[in-house]
């Protein structure tokens, strides 16, 4: 079928997800150096809306909450370029992309998970319509692989619940090319409804981007060890996520938030993205699990912020010693209450 011209509208709602085996480190065509696994967040979302007018020349606008934004045309362009051989709609359309994330702006929560999974759905479903397709829905795989292009995590972002993306030995359908769910009979049920409580510590724009930062694996004298070490963390997280042991959980997603930020630190050139208050709510998160026998551990993403994580029965008791103890420590006492999601709707 040929695709033919279209006057449409779509519109879709897309998670961001929180990685715990990461992803740092690319090759080739935004291929992870290593496999990750993540869930995909309820509360934040990116939501999109893409309205395709036949066009002579090909083109967008594109705005965030209403407003024009520069900082993010290079980002789509290279994305809608490099989606355009698998959507060739693109190229005679022109495309009014608006957008609006739940989560406030520059709160140190990345977006481009959520936001290039929403507009990797738009796209691929106005594709369908071009192709005159009965069901325009996206096909899921396709969406991850596409998404996958515009930013390597917001290929998770497609599905709801766990999510693998990279090739490992242990799943043999995995590939490095699209994310895929992890199977929901291979899930505890603690597992399934884990809460995340984001404490933002500090909203200030991060100063190394993480593209950047996946660059500077390339060179990293650690580059061979830390490959080796995702592929065992994943083997392990999978039984883990199977078992519903908390305490070898914390272990693993603890190590990798700091291996993260350990990474990012002995690369050259150096950084840190670790601030003060981050270190201080890890002793608190730490001492509260060891001392007071909370169920409660962190990951982090390449950023200042700390994801509490904890299972759903111990909200009771999390809740009131997060505003005692741990919103203080963040930008304006903010903490963004969230919990793994359905995926995109
Ligand atoms: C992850 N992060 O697994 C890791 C851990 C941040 C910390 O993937 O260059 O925005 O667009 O592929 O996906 C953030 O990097 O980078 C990221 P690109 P992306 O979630």
């Amino acid at each position: 079928t040929r695709s033919s011209d279209i006057t449409a509208t779509v519109e879709w709602e897309s998670p961001s997800n929180l990685a715990i085996v990461k992803y740092w480190g690319k090759q080739r065509v935004q291929e992870p150096l290593n496999p990750s696994i993540s869930f995909s967040l309820k509360n934040a979302v990116t939501r999109t809306k893409v309205s395709a007018q036949p066009a002579e020349t090909a083109g967008f606008t594109f705005t965030l909450d209403g407003v024009k934004k520069e900082s993010f045309n290079d980002k789509v362009e290279i994305f809608l370029e490099k989606t355009r051989p698998y959507l060739p709609f693109i190229r005679k359309h022109h495309l009014t992309i608006e957008s609006t994330n739940t989560f406030p702006h520059s709160s140190g929560i990345a977006s481009s998970a959520s936001s290039m999974s929403a507009l990797a759905l738009c796209l691929t479903e106005l594709h369908n319509i071009s192709l005159g397709k009965e069901t325009p829905l996206p096909d899921p795989v396709m969406v991850s692989g596409l998404a996958r292009l515009g930013s390597g995590s917001a290929c998770r972002s497609v599905f709801g619940g766990w999510t693998l993306w990279g090739k490992y030995a242990g799943m043999k359908e995995s590939t490095d090319m699209y994310a895929m769910p992890v199977n929901d009979l291979e899930i505890a049920d603690d597992f399934k409804n884990i809460q995340d409580a984001i404490l933002l510590i500090d909203p200030e724009r991060k100063k190394v981007s993480s593209s950047a930062g996946h660059g500077l694996m390339d060179q990293h004298p650690f580059k061979e060890a830390r490959i080796e070490q995702a592929h065992q963390h994943t083997e392990k997280l999978l039984e883990i996520l199977k078992s519903g042991h908390w305490s070898q959980f914390f272990e693993i997603a603890e190590n990798e938030a700091l291996t993260l930020h350990g990474l990012m630190m002995n690369s050259s050139p150096s950084y840190t993205l670790l601030h003060p208050r981050s270190l201080e709510a890890i002793a608190k998160i730490r001492e509260a699990r060891e001392i007071d026998g909370l169920t409660v551990g962190f990951s982090m993403d390449a950023g200042p912020n700390i994801h509490l994580l904890y299972p759903r029965w111990e909200e009771a008791k999390v809740r009131p010693w997060i505003e005692q103890a741990l919103a203080p420590l963040c930008a304006g006492g903010q903490v963004l209450y969230d919990q793994l999601g359905g995926g995109p709707a």
